[in-house]
């Protein structure tokens, strides 16, 4: 309840911001994008974690407008760093709700039209739950998404039950590891198979394979030897304000 109105009132009030997270490339090390994610200050302090009020806007359907500020918030985000010279792609998450609102394919075409960002610098995280949540329209919708320039991606990979059918079945372009297989491949043998498995089959569909949560020169070694193709994590950056990450873009120029 109290999350709740929070939320209202930071949605009328804009105080959800978003943050950025480097998405860099495991063989040159370089920038190639960022995954935006909400916060939510107020006067400056973070009254509620994304862990905190994700799960409350989804189930007051919130999310709805909230993912809808996130998109367009994003684009215009990167359309901005596309005008200052840095062409890097921007990553949403979308939750189940927002997916399955009817609009949601009109929304974002409007909001690509209306931010002028070029849709093949967008990307759409989804999970297993937000693929489920699609219904029998899923899979064209998909198609239509990525007709409109835009790539999708599987998120938390591998926390599932269905990823593999997942894989097969949508037409995704890339897959996001979860951080709980980054975290345990130094610790244990399967865990490292598992990974390696995962990464060889994905490339063998053409589909780029991004792990998430990588905090360690071992993890990263190990990843992109494996066959990783890009990498997101602390060892890369935190998740940070706009500003930060643009000092960030001007640095690896
Ligand atoms: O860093 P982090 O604490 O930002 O994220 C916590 C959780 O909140 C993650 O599962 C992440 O996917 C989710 N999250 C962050 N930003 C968004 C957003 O804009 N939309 C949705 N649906 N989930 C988000
Ligand atoms: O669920 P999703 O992957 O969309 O959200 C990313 C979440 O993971 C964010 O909360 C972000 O702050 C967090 N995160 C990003 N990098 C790392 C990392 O290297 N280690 C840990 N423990 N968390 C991370
Ligand atoms: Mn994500
Ligand atoms: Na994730």
């Amino acid at each position: 309840q109290r999350i709740e109105n929070v939320l209202r009132h930071a949605l009328a009030h804009n105080e959800l911001l978003l943050q950025y997270q480097p998405k860099v490339d495991a063989k040159l090390g370089h920038i190639v994008g960022a995954e935006a994610l909400l916060r939510l200050h107020v006067n400056g302090e973070e009254v509620f974690t994304p862990d905190q009020f994700i799960p409350v806007a989804e189930d007051t359907g919130l999310i709805v407008s909230i993912g809808t500020w996130a998109l367009r918030e994003a684009c215009l985000q990167a359309r901005s760093w596309q005008r200052d010279g840095h062409p890097i792609a921007i990553s949403v998450n979308v939750s189940p709700l927002q997916f399955q609102y009817a609009g949601f394919y009109e929304r974002l075409d409007a909001i690509l039209n209306e931010t002028g960002l070029d849709p093949r610098l967008l990307e759409l995280e989804l999970t297993e739950r937000t693929m489920m949540s699609g219904g029998d329209g899923t899979i064209r919708l998909l198609r239509r998404i990525r007709q409109r320039g835009v790539r999708l991606s599987l998120d938390d990979f591998g926390t599932g039950y269905n990823s593999l059918s997942y894989l097969k079945h949508f037409p995704v372009d890339a897959l996001k590891i979860e951080r709980a297989f980054v975290r345990d491949i130094t610790q244990d043998a399967e865990t490292a198979a598992i990974t390696r498995a995962i990464i060889g089959m994905a490339r063998s569909l053409n589909k780029d394979v991004i792990a998430e949560g990588v905090e360690t020169e071992v993890q990263s070694a190990f990843l992109r030897d494996a066959g990783c193709s890009h990498m997101q994590g602390f060892l890369f950056g935190a998740p940070m304000p706009a500003e930060k990450f643009e000092e960030r873009l001007v640095v690896t120029d």
